[in-house]
């Protein structure tokens, strides 16, 4: 199976999986339509069906005219929110696309409905890969909308880490730069998190994603997924996982850039450019 890398909006990806013996795909974060009816024609795959992660505008808003474009096109998320759902998904359901295989993970914190989507293809030497949305991020983790740091924890620890190892991690954002300068803040004595940062900050320059990682990779440099580590909670002054957890998330939402008065919905949706955050919330 091929996985095309699609980078849009500021710092966003879609992704288009492809079954190469017979040019099916299923696209995730259909967020920009024109983009990814571009890369349809150039891969020359009909598309089947569009996995979504969460309801968000920069993964979800192309869906309806997609939908109005494919008739027959199947619509997968985890949440009312996301448009043109046609197949709510449940934990650990799997859906099989020709001989693509895909579990769905609910994993609730970002957004209460956020999925992410493990996806291996039968006989292939590939190794499998997970569409993570903004719930694990390379280097780091997304933030909390609608949930708890305990949920939150328990995506990365009980859900995410324990899939195979060698799983490819494709997240919904590039923000590894960014990450990774708060994990060495983290653990400032890490060096594979500074071998990591200057590659990202190459990347970066180059314009170039940071896209896939490996689940082995994160646990030696995503501090969220090392809150077992001495180094991690001397940082947090905790040593409950899950308080050094909290601890953790709560410094970075600090670190990223404190504005003062605001909630940190208004405040990403004001950056985003959306007039009323409120609106989102129905
Ligand atoms: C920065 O660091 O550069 N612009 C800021 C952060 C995912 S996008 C932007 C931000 O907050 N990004 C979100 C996130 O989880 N970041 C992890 C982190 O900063 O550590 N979004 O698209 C965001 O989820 C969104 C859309 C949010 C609609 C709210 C609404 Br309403
Ligand atoms: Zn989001």
């Amino acid at each position: 199976m091929k996985v095309k890398v699609i980078s849009v909006l500021e710092d966003n990806y879609m992704y288009l999986i492809i079954e190469e013996s017979t040019r099916h795909a299923v696209a995730v974060d259909a967020a920009v339509p024109k983009r990814l009816l571009e890369i349809i024609r150039k891969e020359d795959v009909s598309l089947k069906a569009i996995l979504t992660t969460h309801h968000h505008w920069d993964h979800a808003r192309g869906n309806v005219e997609l939908a109005q474009l494919y008739p027959d096109l199947e619509v997968y998320g985890g949440d009312e929110r996301v448009g043109a759902l046609t197949h709510p998904v449940s934990h650990n359901e799997e859906l099989k696309f020709g001989s693509i295989n895909v579990r769905c993970l609910l994993t609730p914190g970002h957004t209460s409905g956020h999925v992410c989507y493990f996806v291996w293809e039968d006989d292939s030497p590939d190794a499998p890969a997970a569409f993570t949305g903004d719930t694990l991020f390379i280097g780091g983790c997304g933030r909390i909308f609608e949930g708890t740091a305990e949920q939150m924890y328990k995506n990365l620890t009980e859900v995410l880490g324990p899939l195979p190892q060698e799983t490819k991690v494709f997240c919904g954002h590039e923000y590894t730069a960014r990450n990774l300068k708060f994990a060495l803040k983290v653990e400032p004595e890490n060096d594979i998190v500074k071998e990591k940062l200057t590659w990202a900050k190459l990347r970066e320059d180059e314009d170039l994603p940071t896209v896939p990682s490996t689940l082995a990779e994160e646990f030696f440099y995503n501090p969220f997924l090392r809150v077992l580590e001495k180094s991690v909670q001397r940082f947090t002054g905790k040593a409950d996982p899950i308080e050094v957890f909290a601890a953790l998330h709560k410094a970075k939402d600090k670190f990223r850039k404190p504005k003062e008065g605001l909630n940190p919905q208004a405040m990403v949706a004001l950056e985003l450019g959306l007039f009323d955050p409120l609106l989102e919330k129905k």
